[in-house]
Formats: structure tokens, C-alpha cells, sequence
């Protein structure tokens, strides 16, 4: 019996490690990789006075040493902070931390922020504070619900891939345009709430952590994405009759260590033109109340997750059943 324990017990502990080790290549969070020109990170010293900077801002944007506004919790605002240095990474994974709070009651506050990987900079609009018709890659922290028969719960969150030709439909919440999203309960935390994009190899995943349990939980992940480099990050965000405080608290962007082949290595990756090769049209989203994409296959570690959550959950059952068992075994000897 104490054999097949321990024989258990090991089996749990390889299997738990390699759990640790398949969430370390989620979340690459790796400090060494932080690339600091494109990071915005307290107490961002030198944010837009000085020429060097690497980082200005505009609109009711507020720098402060702890969090930087985009806007206040008042009407009408519209800020927006971007990086001055183009990002010439191929495979990168941006980490957001950022705190939407107000006065506001559920539903009477809005509309959010948007982090931008975009051509062109502080470019002002009518899209959380931002041009419509932008070349690059969009995701929206939507707080207010614009479309009164939209069957989703509010705060959304979602991206969108644009060349410039398709325009954001903020009465509609920009459904028609969105790849995938999820909902997120984002405002009035009391603990940090964190976004992470990331891209490598034509495949977005977008991530979220705002259940105060130090772990990502995978909102869209989506293949077939084309995105240049050479773009801009940014974040901004508006307020319109309802508001909030938007802020951002850190930025950090992190380069992932990916290998391409030669023939990838070759292409002006500046002249790439964004774009989304769907499985489907994204105007199909409205039949999709979840708004996700349904069948894009199943790649190589979400089996082995999968595989090994069926293995974990046979191991917890046996050594349940054994502990159940030994027990028993002992209740029985003090009974005879
Ligand atoms: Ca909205």
C-alpha cells in the first residue's frame, strides 16, 4: 500500500511540475526580456518633457508617480499616452496593468480604454479617443454597453485587426469588426487587474488577470494574424455622458524568444499590411453570443493540457480512493 503511495505522490509531483512549467511558457514574464524602451513603468520619469522621452501623451491625460489618467471620472474626456519608439519585435507579449474606477452605479459609467499597436500615433478620434480607420491592431476594455440588445455582460473585452478600411461601430460596440472577446469584471477592484497581448508567429492571445489569483485566463486566442512591425503602442480612453477613471498603472512590453525560418527572416516585416486570415467572417459573431471563435484546432500544448488535467484528475481520484481506503482498513481493525 505505501508503495502505491509513493508511487502516486511522485507521479502527482512530475505531473504538477509540468504544470508549472507549461504556465511559465504562457506567461513569459521573464525580466530579462523586458525591453524597456517600449515600457511604461513607475515612476515614469521624464514621461513627455523631455525630448528623449520615449513616451508622450495628450488630452486630459495625467502623469502622476504612481498611475498615469487618461481620464478623470468626469464628462466629455478623451487622453491617450503612446510610445515615441516604433517596435521592430516580431513575437512580443505586452503586459497591462490598469484600474478602471468612478462614482458611477452599474451601468452608469463608461466606455473604457483601448491599447493600441497601431501606424500611426496620437491620432485623435472618435474610438476611445482615437482614429477610426487606424492600420494595426485595437483591444478594447468596453465598460459601457452602447448596443441595448447586446446579449453580452459588460465590461467586454475584445480586439480588432483594421488595414484602415473597416470602422469601429461604437453604437454597436464594435461587434461587427470584433475577432473574439469575453467578459471581464474590471471596475472597482480593490486588487490589481492586468491585460496581456500577446503575438508571436501570426497567432494573437489575449489574456486577463482580475480575479486577484495571480494567474492569466485566456480570453481570445486567435491564428492567422498579420501584424507589421514598426507600429506603435498606445493606450488611450473617452468618456462621453458617463465616466470614469481610467488608469494605467504599467505597461510592459516582453520579447518572446521565437525562431523563424530563413524565408520569414527575409520579408520586410515593415511592409507586412495588418490583416486577419478568418475562418469565418467576423460579421458571423452576431449568431455567437460568447463572441469566440469556435473551431480553430486545438494546438499541440492545449491537448497536453487537456491530456494532463484527465491524467491529474485520475491521479487526485486514485489517491483519494486510497486514502478512502486505508482508512476504512483502520476503522475495520479498531472495530475487531
Ligand atoms: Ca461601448
Amino acid at each position: 500500500m505505501d508503495g502505491l503511495t509513493s508511487t502516486v505522490r511522485s507521479a502527482l509531483v512530475f505531473l504538477l511540475v509540468n504544470v508549472f512549467v507549461v504556465r511559465c511558457d504562457i506567461t513569459d514574464g521573464n525580466a530579462e526580456h523586458l525591453k524597456r524602451e517600449h515600457s511604461l513603468i513607475k515612476p515614469y520619469q521624464g514621461v513627455g518633457s523631455s525630448p528623449s522621452s520615449q513616451w508622450d501623451f495628450s488630452g486630459s491625460t495625467l502623469v502622476t508617480s504612481s498611475y498615469v489618467r487618461l481620464t478623470p471620472d468626469e464628462r466629455s474626456k478623451q487622453g491617450s499616452i503612446w510610445n515615441t519608439v516604433p517596435c521592430h519585435l516580431k513575437d512580443w507579449e505586452m503586459h497591462v496593468q490598469f484600474k478602471v474606477h468612478g462614482s458611477g452605479k452599474k451601468n452608469l459609467h463608461g466606455d473604457g480604454i483601448a491599447i493600441w499597436y497601431t501606424k500611426d500615433r496620437l491620432h485623435p478620434g472618435p474610438v476611445f479617443s482615437n482614429n477610426a480607420h487606424f492600420h494595426g491592431l485595437a483591444v478594447f476594455i468596453d465598460t459601457y454597453s452602447n448596443d441595448d440588445a447586446a446579449d453580452r455582460s459588460f465590461p467586454y473585452i475584445s480586439a480588432m485587426v483594421n488595414n484602415g478600411t473597416v470602422t469601429y461601430d461604437h453604437g454597436k460596440d464594435g461587434r461587427s469588426s470584433e475577432l473574439g472577446g469575453c467578459s471581464a469584471e474590471i471596475r472597482n477592484r480593490d486588487h490589481d487587474t492586468y491585460l496581456a497581448i500577446r503575438y508571436s508567429k501570426g497567432r494573437l492571445t489575449i489574456m486577463v488577470d482580475v480575479d486577484d489569483k495571480n494567474e492569466w485566463k485566456e480570453c481570445i486566442d486567435i491564428g492567422g494574424v498579420r501584424l507589421p512591425t514598426g507600429y506603435f503602442f498606445g493606450a488611450s480612453a473617452a468618456t462621453g455622458d458617463l465616466s470614469d477613471n481610467h488608469d494605467i498603472i504599467s505597461m510592459k512590453l516582453y520579447q518572446l524568444m521565437v525562431e523563424h525560418t530563413a524565408e520569414e527572416e527575409s520579408l520586410d516585416w515593415t511592409k507586412i499590411e495588418p490583416s486577419v486570415s478568418l475562418l469565418k467572417s467576423p460579421k458571423d459573431n452576431i449568431d455567437d453570443p460568447t463572441g469566440n471563435f469556435r473551431g480553430t484546432p486545438l494546438t499541440g500544448w492545449k491537448i497536453f493540457l487537456l491530456l494532463l488535467c484527465a491524467l491529474l484528475g485520475i491521479v487526485v481520484c486514485a489517491v483519494v480512493g486510497a486514502v478512502v481506503f486505508q482508512k476504512r482498513q483502520e476503522r475495520n481493525k479498531r472495530f475487531y
